[in-house]
């Protein structure tokens, strides 16, 4: 087993916590009265809620950009070392965040076993690696220009199919579980492409991957609206996905980007249908007020995470066909610092999470049985406007983490540390 050597002096979080404990425990016992008084126990709530765990995306930990510009941070990471170091600073200070999932050839690595070893020494494990052929590499001998799995060209899509192949030989050896699959397939012209004759294509591609998916793995498809297609996207939503995931097999499901939706979508009822049918893979949080606009979770809409996370809870107490989604968080941080925004978002997933286990299921069913609308809506409403933060707080520091993460990080001087030592980073423009 590698020794752990986690970046941030545990002195510096022990100290970090001292100063702020008390006032915890005063918050903590004030909600635990709260809680008391609608007959919901506290602890077991933290307990729950201590159990969340979220995967930090590799590509989150650069300044991300537009297609306009990208503003690079100085001593952000360069290399897939230092962007471990910073999913690390991440887990350490907030605690929820043991896994990072990968991106490849963003994150191409000559030894995945040493990189296993290297992110062991760190804290970390792998979530689910993430192909890429929405991008040319240099050299590449085929192009994605007109698409990939859903190409005209078999030798296209056969080069798609060989680097998924890839993906999941290299997420063997870093100990993931499950591959996800999101193409920018599409068109932006009507009459450009015949939409069955491109879904045909994207299943003969997809069941050529399923078939070298590990027992024991999954297979994450990914619905997007559109972008970087305009007109169509071969698989623009959730209904597309559960058809395409039902196709494949009991190992493929569907992942919901949540911004990968038209505007005012309802996301949580979708989240409710995946799970009735056994297909709810997985998560990609965000936030975003506009498009795929990859903002920071809970940043924009946090009623709506809420609500997804609601019907999360509900899922779990009713499992039907199972119930273990991977929740990943997907964002492009432009114009903050990327280590802040991952515990930010982390902090607002944890919220939305406690709200949703603070709700009086049996007061609401009540309600919802003799169709009193307004107290209904008011039961959920009243989870909402307790104050979450003192549960997911606790949680965290008893799990070794910091009572206020950002104040640690910013106490920590990581990031000025590392501006010193790492170098500048390209001002290339693009989400990484
Ligand atoms: C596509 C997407 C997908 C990733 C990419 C970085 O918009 O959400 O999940 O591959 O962002
Ligand atoms: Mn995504």
């Amino acid at each position: 087993m590698t020794s752990l050597r986690l970046p941030i002096d545990p002195e510096l979080i022990a100290r970090h916590n001292a100063s702020r404990v008390m006032a915890l425990q005063d918050d903590y016992g004030a909600l635990s009265r709260a809680l008391e008084r609608r007959g919901l126990a506290i602890d077991a709530i933290k307990a729950r809620a201590a159990r969340l765990e979220l995967a930090t995306p590799s590509w989150g930990t650069g300044t991300g950009g537009t297609r306009f510009a990208r503003f690079p941070l100085a001593g952000e990471p360069t290399n897939l070392d230092e962007k471990l170091e910073d999913c690390s600073v991440v887990h350490e200070l907030c605690r929820v965040t043991p896994r990072v999932s990968p991106h490849f050839p963003w994150d191409q690595m000559a030894d995945p076993q040493a990189v296993r070893e290297r992110a062991e020494q760190l804290g970390l494990g792998f979530d689910a690696v993430n192909s890429n052929t929405f991008q040319d590499q240099p050299g590449q001998a085929q192009s994605y220009r007109y698409g990939s799995l859903t190409h005209t060209s078999p030798a296209v899509r056969e080069q798609a199919v060989q680097h998924n192949i890839e993906c999941i030989e290299l997420g063997r050896v870093l100990g993931s579980t499950a591959l996800t699959v999101w193409i920018g397939d599409g068109t932006n012209f009507p009459g450009q492409q015949q939409f069955s004759d491109s879904l045909d294509r994207y299943l003969e591609s997809a069941r050529k991957i399923y078939a070298a998916i590990p027992n024991g793995w999954h297979m994450f498809i990914e619905h997007k609206l559109y972008e970087p297609a305009f007109y169509s996207s071969v698989i623009s939503d959730w209904g597309t996905n559960i058809l395409v995931a039902k196709e494949l097999g009991d190992k493929a499901g569907c992942l919901i980007d949540l911004g990968h939706h038209a505007p005012s979508v309802n996301i949580e009822q979708i989240v409710a249908r995946l799970h009735a049918f056994g297909k709810l893979g997985g998560f990609h949080f965000n936030d975003s007020k506009y498009g795929d606009d990859d903002l920071d979770s809970g940043s924009i809409n946090p009623h709506q995470l809420f609500l997804v996370f609601n019907e999360l809870v509900i899922a779990e107490q009713d499992r039907r066909h199972g119930f273990d989604p991977a929740y990943m968080i997907d964002q492009s941080h432009n114009v903050t610092d990327p280590v802040e925004s991952l515990l930010s978002s982390a902090e607002a997933i944890c919220a939305a999470f406690v709200k949703a286990l603070m709700v009086d299921r049996h007061v609401l069913s009540d309600y919802q049985r003799c169709n009193d609308v307004l107290m209904a809506f008011r039961t959920l409403r009243d989870a909402y406007a307790l104050d979450a933060r003192p549960i997911v707080a606790m949680a965290r520091y008893e799990a070794g983490g910091a009572i206020d993460p950002i104040a640690a990080f910013r106490e920590s001087g990581w990031r000025a540390a590392k501006a010193a030592v790492r170098s500048a980073a390209s001002t290339a423009a693009g989400i990484v």
